[in-house]
């Protein structure tokens, strides 16, 4: 049984059932409900020993500088490019995410992308709404079958991605520097450029941060070329959105599904009036079944680490 006296403070708004297992077993202080931060800090930080984000909230190094007690953060989510993972290191604090549990949801999320600008679905939709169709045909799509899907980032979301794309009888392609995996079927491709010259879809489920920042600019998109799409389940920080709109305006590129942005809840304006773009709000992971898995593996490393003293999915840093 946990000691109820460990100070956790959640970072945002948490799935209904972690934050009631969290007032359970935890002294929960939830930040969004604190209406001084700084003189709650000076009279409370100290106590404070773990720190529950996600992927999206992040934490402020700033904030954790002032938590001398901080041993471990949990985020919810697989992605945690939004922590400093080298300030953490220095200090010695954990950190855990929810890998696997979300492999599902996002592959399904970007085949429904891929399907939903190829063969203009929210277009449609849009069309009927308004009263169009009594009047007027409306243009014909894409098939997925036959095309090339280029992966960056074919690690288990990717691989999730790509079997399912294969059972839409896809050819799959993956850019990796360097060495092909083993054991791998799908054609290896070194340079980026030369992927995206070959796909016709060019799917992105690459880790954020600094590496793989602006991966995607406007050379890569100019490869892709004006009868292929792109979409990204990843992370806005890898598309450079500026180049983006731009080869889009331009007609470089046939078109783009985006779930993630650079500065969300914000989407560039010029992107809201394009037909050949879908846009949603970061809801790769966001079904009942994946959220609840999620929530409860945040639940069991806050648990296992007080408890046993370790974290059940650690990400080495
Ligand atoms: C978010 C994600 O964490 O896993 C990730 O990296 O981006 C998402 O699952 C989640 O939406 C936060 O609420």
């Amino acid at each position: 049984m946990t000691d109820s006296n460990v100070d956790v403070l959640v970072w945002g708004p948490m799935h209904a059932s972690l934050m009631q297992a969290m007032a359970r077993d935890f002294t929960v202080h939830n930040r969004w409900e604190i209406n001084d931060l700084d003189a709650w800090i000076a009279d409370h930080g100290a106590r404070v020993r773990a720190i529950v984000t996600s992927g999206v909230y992040g934490a402020e190094t700033a904030l954790m500088e002032r938590l001398p007690s901080l041993e471990v953060v949990t985020s919810f989510g697989v992605g945690y490019d939004a922590i400093d993972t080298s300030y953490l290191a220095g200090r010695g604090i954990r950190l855990s995410n929810t890998p696997d549990v979300l492999n599902n949801a996002v592959a399904e999320t970007a085949l429904a992308l891929m399907l939903c600008v190829s063969r203009k679905i929210s277009e449609a939709e849009r069309f009927v709404r308004a009263g169009k169709w009594a009047t007027g045909k409306f243009p014909l799509g894409h098939d997925l079958a036959g095309k090339t899907c280029g992966i960056v980032g074919l690690g288990k979301i990717g691989k999730t991605i790509a079997s399912r794309a294969a059972a839409f009888d896809m050819q799959i392609a993956y850019f990796r520097r360097g060495e092909p995996y083993p054991n791998v079927p799908y054609t290896h491709y070194a340079d980026l450029g030369e992927l995206a010259r070959d796909a016709d879809y060019l799917v992105i489920i690459v880790p954020g941060g600094p590496e793989t920042e602006h991966l995607i600019g406007r050379d890569v998109m100019r490869a892709l070329g004006s009868q292929s799409y792109l979409v990204n389940v990843a992370r806005g920080s890898v598309v450079d959105e500026k180049a983006l709109v731009a080869s889009l305006q331009a007609g470089e590129i046939a078109g783009a599904a985006l779930d993630v942005f650079e500065d969300e809840p914000h989407v560039p304006v010029e992107l809201l009036g394009m037909d050949n773009v879908v846009l949603t709000p970061h809801i790769g992971s966001g079904t009942y079944e994946t959220r609840q898995a999620m929530a409860e593996l945040v639940f069991a490393n806050l648990s296992a680490y007080f408890n046993q003293g370790e974290l059940v999915t650690p990400v080495v840093l």
